[in-house]
């Protein structure tokens, strides 16, 4: 054992939107879990891992703690609060803003309940226009939580990231590393297939129909030259989504299989070949039996 390296875990966790996903992919530098400018875009917990010369970090991306108003928003937040305890640095994700609304409260107060050093992080910096802003964002926030440290940062223009790793080594216990170097997220390719094609989902259709969408991968297979043949179901929950999905002589359905398929094509490093359907499940959100079928099992949490 090298008794110089550290290695542990570190778990994103904040409001939904904050930028929890766009901060991990940035940070190890591969892009598994999606991302978009709808809230509630991560439904599971992602894990990912980071290695250099000063050892492993294991981050666990986390969906998005909000007032669930359905079983699976109930599932995603438990999803999120679970990851709290068994770590051994919190980073909180939050807008640069003074303003601490009840979902920052509620968070603080689950955050004040566990022994585990947080780390605020105050993030998309780049969206402020007087950097003098961060010192009263920090003023503001500095009493809420313990804090073990507060690091302002910017995911998407990757900025100050370099101190925020500095700052979770500090925190991590000397060790072994759990995975060799070379590992990257414990998501099976089918998994992030399906995510993928998700995330053009939610960044082509309108606001409402997002939230109600699943995708399931029904097959996926690798031919012998070498492509792959990928058939996926994309659900959601009223005749009139499937519709709009679908769009006018099945537009939209292709734009989001083009957009889908040149993402996987990125992962898998072959041709892809996607075929999409279009399922209706009413109220999936609310039933159990769909929500595990979808991947998104109660019991996991
Ligand atoms: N300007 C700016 N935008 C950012 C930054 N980080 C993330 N965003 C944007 O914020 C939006 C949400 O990003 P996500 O990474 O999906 O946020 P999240 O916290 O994972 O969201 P949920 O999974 O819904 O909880 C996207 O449109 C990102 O491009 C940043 O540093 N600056
Ligand atoms: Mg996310």
């Amino acid at each position: 054992m090298d008794e110089k390296k550290k290695s542990g875990f570190a778990t994103l966790v904040g409001r939904p939107n904050v930028g929890k996903s766009t901060l991990m992919n940035h940070l190890i530098g591969q892009k598994i879990a999606i991302t978009s400018d709808k809230p509630q875009t991560t439904r599971n917990r992602i894990q990912t891992v980071y290695t250099d010369e000063r050892g492993q970090i294991i981050f666990l991306d986390t969906p998005g703690i909000h007032k669930a108003k359905n079983k699976l928003g109930e599932y995603m937040v438990n999803v999120a609060e679970h990851t709290l305890k068994d770590v051994d640095v919190v980073l909180w994700l939050v807008e640069p803003t003074t303003f601490i609304g009840a979902g920052e409260r509620h968070i603080a107060e689950q955050l004040n309940k566990v022994k585990t050093p947080v780390i605020l992080v105050i993030n998309k910096i780049d969206t402020v226009k007087n950097q003098e802003d961060i010192l009263t964002f920090i003023a503001a926030y500095k009493d809420i939580c313990p804090f073990a440290e507060i690091v302002p940062v910017s995911a998407l223009k990757k900025k100050n990231t370099d101190r925020l790793l500095e700052q979770i080594f500090k925190y991590l216990p000397y060790g072994p590393m759990y995975y060799d170097e070379d590992t990257v997220t414990d998501q099976p390719m089918r998994q992030i297939a399906a995510e993928l094609i998700r995330e053009k989902a939610l960044r082509l259709l309108s606001d409402e129909i997002p939230h109600g969408i699943a995708v399931t991968i029904e097959q996926m297979t690798e031919r012998e030259n070498g492509i792959m043949d990928i058939e996926a179901s994309i659900i959601c929950e009223r005749d009139s989504h499937k519709g709009i999905i679908i769009g006018k002589g099945g537009a939209m359905l292709k734009k989001i299989g083009s957009a889908a398929r040149i993402s996987i094509e990125d992962l898998v490093g072959t041709k892809v070949n996607l075929k999409l359907w279009v399922k209706v499940r009413r109220e999936w959100r609310d039933s159990e039996i769909y929500m595990k079928n979808y991947g998104y099992d109660v019991r996991d949490t």
